[in-house]
């Protein structure tokens, strides 16, 4: 059975093929959507403030794809996509990083294994998320609090005004 998942895309060191973040951002949608991953919708791309120690600019984006695969599966393809794009494992949490490839959510609710947590549990708290997310999936309803997405962006806009 085909679920849907939301998939947070981040960017902020430049790539010696692929280019800028925004252009990895873009190969990486292209690359995603290959055998028994669909992408079928993507947010456009967003520069944004880093939170945490790094000091380089990000590129944000979301993207929703279907696909056949359990979550587990998913986070494997996804991990080797990073892998593919230059991301070393094994560096500080937090490091600049050529890509970052996150599940927000999965059409069939919640999921805990090993090294693997849907909804991610920090999405709710970040504007470099929900953005992107709300322009292409603003009435998906967060299993957890309830809300769509839509009321997590307003609720955090609400808590950091646009500055
Ligand atoms: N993991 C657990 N749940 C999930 C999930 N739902 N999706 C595990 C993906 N992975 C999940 O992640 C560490 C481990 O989390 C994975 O191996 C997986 O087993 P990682 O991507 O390898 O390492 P990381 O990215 O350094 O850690 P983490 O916790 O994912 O960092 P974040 O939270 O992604 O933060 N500022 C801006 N403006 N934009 C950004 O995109 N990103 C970060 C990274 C910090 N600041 C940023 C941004
Ligand atoms: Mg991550």
């Amino acid at each position: 059975m085909r679920s849907r998942f939301a998939i947070a895309l981040g960017s902020n060191r430049r790539h010696v093929r692929f280019g800028s973040p925004e252009a990895i951002i873009r190969a990486a949608l292209t690359r995603l959507d290959r055998k028994k991953v669909h992408v079928i919708a993507a947010s456009r791309t967003v520069r944004s403030r880093p939170l945490g120690p790094s000091r380089r600019t990000y590129a944000n984006a979301a993207a929703l794809i279907e696909t056949r695969f359990e979550p587990h599966r998913l986070l494997k393809r996804l991990k080797k996509i990073e892998r593919e794009f230059g991301r070393r494992p094994g560096g500080s949490r937090w490091s600049a990083r050529t890509l970052d490839l996150d599940i927000l959510l999965w059409s069939r609710g919640s999921w805990a294994s090993q090294g693997l947590v849907v909804p991610h549990r920090e999405f709710r708290k970040r504007s470099f998320v929900l953005d992107p997310l709300a322009t292409i999936a603003g009435e998906w309803r967060d299993p957890l609090s309830g809300l769509t997405v839509r009321q997590l962006k307003a609720r955090l806009d609400r808590k950091r005004p646009a500055a």
